[in-house]
């Protein structure tokens, strides 16, 4: 099994890497003073994720129904006589030494903002870190928040400390938005720390209440990595952020009502001052306003066990996400259109923030092995070179894992 916290004891997963690499890096301590006070390792798990729908609704207070895969960033570490972060990130063969005060670039900038951001509250003691994944990065199933709510929960761990899970995905949320400057939603942060196996999350991003929706046996999921990289803070997604808030002070300037964000708009007061909005601003608006009717339809659908609405759910988000709020790419549209054609498969559209990385597809999971050789074989030629399929399993969120 790959990277499965729990009972992940096989060499080479990401739990094992992480725990020889922070061995060896006890083993090369050029510092004897400071070297490391305990031996054995404390180790936490989070999964990346996919969203079935909801995209672009968070940060506008809206709904989204994302489910944790099982590939995992896991992170081993043992505390310090000082106060330096040694961190060791093993799938880049990269180590950062981080005093409290710096701020790196890079993956390092992640763990230096989750470090930041819990010492807020409380002590966060000099501990050596090593990181290791089996999500892939770029790719738009958010190793970002699995690295912060892994180091978050590894850091509070080793400092004797613990917060109630939905505040440690809030402190991560900020490390992201003040730390690496990215105007994300919660929806990472909350899929990394709260999903549950075999369970779909209904998260109301507004009021932060969440509810999990089992899956049920009859689904399968699919990932299909386009190859191409997607970067949240050189895409445009800060774009599109700043694209709702001016739509929203017009709406508000429009209607004189009391529009606290875009979750206050439905579509009979789109419609009514639709002439008020520029083009763009409307179609923002209107993918937002549709896309949270969709994920409640969705919600409703995967409760009563029905795919087939889910599926059709999650094609009607690709069209909205492709033509009204322009986040999409040729690549992700032709995995959405391959894996629509392909038996067995009940819906299909791009993850994530977009302008590349990832599509997910509900599979019917009795063709779901026939459906992932169908589009693996297809990939290459109608996707793009790089394009990857795998298949996974709802996972639980951040956890501290046993280990002897
Ligand atoms: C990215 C962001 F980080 C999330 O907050 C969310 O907005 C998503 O894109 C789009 O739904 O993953």
């Amino acid at each position: 099994m790959t990277g499965d916290g729990d009972d992940d004891t096989a060499a080479g997963t990401p739990v094992e890497r992480a725990k020889a690499a922070l061995a060896a890096l006890g083993a090369d301590g050029d510092d004897p003073s400071q070297s490391s006070r305990s031996t054995t390792p404390t180790v936490a798990v989070a999964p990346g994720r996919v969203n079935l729908v909801g995209g672009h609704t968070d940060y506008n207070d809206g709904l989204c129904l994302p489910i944790a895969v099982d590939r995992h960033v896991a992170v081993a570490a043992r505390t310090r006589s000082d106060d330096l972060l040694r961190v060791h990130a093993a799938d880049f063969d990269e180590t950062a030494e981080l005093a409290p005060e710096d701020d790196p670039d890079g993956w390092a900038a992640y763990v230096a903002a989750v470090a930041r951001v819990l010492r807020e509250d409380g002590p966060v003691d000099g501990a050596d870190l090593a990181i290791a994944s089996d999500v892939p990065t770029g790719a738009g199933l958010s190793s970002s928040a699995a690295l912060e709510l892994a180091v978050g929960r590894v850091l509070l761990a080793v400092s004797g400390r613990d917060l109630p899970t939905t505040d440690l995905a809030l402190a991560c949320w900020r490390a992201e938005r003040e730390g690496v400057g990215v105007e994300c939603g919660i929806l990472d942060q909350f899929s990394a720390a709260l999903c549950e196996a075999d369970s779909a999350l209904f998260l109301d991003c507004r009021t932060r209440e969440f509810e999990s929706v089992p899956l049920g046996d009859d689904a399968g999921v699919l990932v299909i990595d386009t190859g191409v990289s997607h970067e949240l803070t050189e895409s445009g997604y800060n774009d599109r952020v700043r694209e709702c808030a001016a739509a929203l002070d017009t709406l508000r300037e429009d209607t004189d009502c009391d529009l606290d964000s875009l979750r206050d708009v439905d579509r009979d007061l789109l419609d009514a001052h639709a002439d008020a909005l520029d083009p763009t601003h409307f179609r923002r608006v209107r993918h937002v306003v549709t896309e949270n009717e969709r994920v409640r339809r969705a919600r409703d659908a995967l409760a009563a066990g029905d795919l087939d609405r889910v599926g059709d759910a999650m094609l009607a988000a690709h069209d909205s996400l492709r033509d009204d709020y322009e986040v999409s790419c040729p690549e992700l549209d032709a995995a959405v259109e391959l894996a629509a054609g392909t038996p067995g498969v009940y819906g299909a559209r791009m993850t994530g923030g977009g302008f590349g990385g990832s599509a997910v597809a509900l599979v019917d999971g009795d063709a779901l092995d026939r459906a992932e050789r169908a589009i693996r074989d297809a990939a290459p030629e109608r996707v793009g070179p790089d394009a990857d399929v795998f298949a996974c399993r709802p996972s639980g969120g951040v956890r501290l894992v046993d280990v002897e």
